[in-house]
């Protein structure tokens, strides 16, 4: 493959280097991807929307079942809240799935008005402590890989509060909460630049998640959801950071035009997408950064996406596709050619090796590896052809459909 680029590739050679995507990919669904949701003007119902964990964990595993790649699901506390976590792990092992990440939710009682972990007032703050400590207790007895922080806090006015002892209650809340972390567990920290507190959020950008990582513990990482960032910011640029100082963990993947859209991934600018995977790749081939490379390795791809006028699992399958693909072009990416263009400082070499990796298609070669593997070649014709949505929906009717 050396000298070669990508277009002139052999098939064969295009196969041989998309494997990682087929057999290595591993994407995390979000159990809310399958609820009805909306925006603040409306929630749109769905018919056939699941009505307990245990519909959604179905529909999980149809996504699975299809793509083969969908091995785990991260669930979100109250909302996947059971009696019997024992049982739950069971169901869910049964339709081959895995859990993932568990999510606290401390942004929706009518108590978490002025905050959560970083609430003015001790009391509350013990209260959202307790959530968290309750989110460890589950990760422990589930045996999940993470417990994961996403909080809505912050300010709406200059003055509301101070900011530099919300700073402070931020640190505190979470050094306390990471004591009660299950060994095997680690911690993701997801920023964003503001909503729901329009004036200041808490834990606004990467370098603020990554400075009260730094100061929580070791197993406290970082999570990039990508809707989270003002326009034209250089998302990639962060991955690459982060995964230089070791302190990726995670990504809620997503697409967006304006704000925190929650679109299919890769759906309007799968470029972008691109150079994150690209990032991600390329720090996964490179011996010369065992820590880096080592973080690439560890890093948990999950979706974080709001289907609200689309039909959800078709779009989920559909999610995990466009991701696949943006891998696959990644791996398509000759690094030592692009090595040695960056040294020899061949500026327009180096971006073009980029571009025609981007440029060719890999569906025709990943439908072929899929297939070898028992898999559908096109998930998600084959999903839409199945006769499973309709059936899905016409099992579900009546009780109280899952929504945001
Ligand atoms: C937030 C954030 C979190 C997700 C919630 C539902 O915007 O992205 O990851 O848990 O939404
Ligand atoms: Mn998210």
């Amino acid at each position: 493959m050396a000298g070669m680029t990508a277009i002139e590739a052999s098939s064969s050679a295009i196969m041989e280097r998309l494997l990682w995507a087929v057999d290595e990919l591993e994407i995390e669904l979000p159990s809310w991807g399958f609820v009805n949701t909306g925006t603040r003007f409306k929630v749109w119902k769905q018919p056939g929307t699941p009505r307990t964990v245990e519909e959604k964990m179905d529909d999980a595993a149809t996504v699975h079942r299809y793509t083969g790649i969908a091995r785990t699901v991260a669930v979100h506390i109250p909302w996947d809240k059971v009696d019997d976590y024992g049982v739950l792990l069971d169901y869910m092992r049964s339709k081959g799935l895995g859990i993932g990440a568990v999510n606290i939710n401390t942004f929706q009682d009518d108590e978490y008005m002025l905050g959560s972990i970083c609430h003015p007032s001790a009391e509350i703050r013990a209260k959202a402590l307790d959530a968290l400590i309750e989110c460890c207790d589950i990760a422990r007895l589930t045996n999940a890989p993470a417990v994961k922080v996403w909080l809505g806090d912050g300010t709406n006015y200059p003055g509301q509060d101070d900011l530099r002892w919300r700073r402070n209650r931020l640190v505190e809340g979470l050094q306390a909460g990471y004591e009660h972390l299950p060994e095997q567990a680690r911690m993701y920290l997801e920023y964003k630049i503001f909503e729901p507190s329009i004036y200041s959020t808490d834990v606004q950008d990467w370098g603020q998640a990554l400075a009260v990582c730094n100061r929580v513990g070791e197993r406290a990482v970082v999570c990039v959801d990508t809707g989270h960032h003002s326009l034209g910011v250089n998302i990639e640029q962060i991955v690459a950071l982060l995964l230089a100082e070791g302190k990726l963990g995670s990504f809620d993947l997503n697409d967006k035009k304006y704000g925190d859209d929650d679109l299919m991934v890769g759906s309007i600018d799968p470029y972008q997408m691109f150079r994150i995977t690209h990032e991600l790749i390329n720090a996964m081939r490179d011996d010369g950064d065992p820590g880096a490379q080592r973080c690439a390795n560890e890093t948990v791809y999950m979706l974080d996406q709001c289907h609200n006028i689309e039909p959800k699992v078709p779009a989920i399958i559909r999610s995990v596709m466009n991701l696949q693909e943006l891998f696959a072009k990644a791996l398509l990416v000759d690094r030592e050619a692009l090595v040695a263009a960056q040294a020899r400082g061949d500026v327009l070499e180096a971006s073009n090796l980029l571009w025609s990796a981007f440029f060719t298609d890999v569906r025709g070669p990943l439908g072929e590896l899929r297939q070898q593997r028992g898999l559908p070649a096109d998930p998600f014709h084959s999903y839409r052809q199945s006769g499973e949505d309709e059936a899905r929906t016409a099992a579900r009717v009546g009780g109280q459909a899952a929504s945001w």
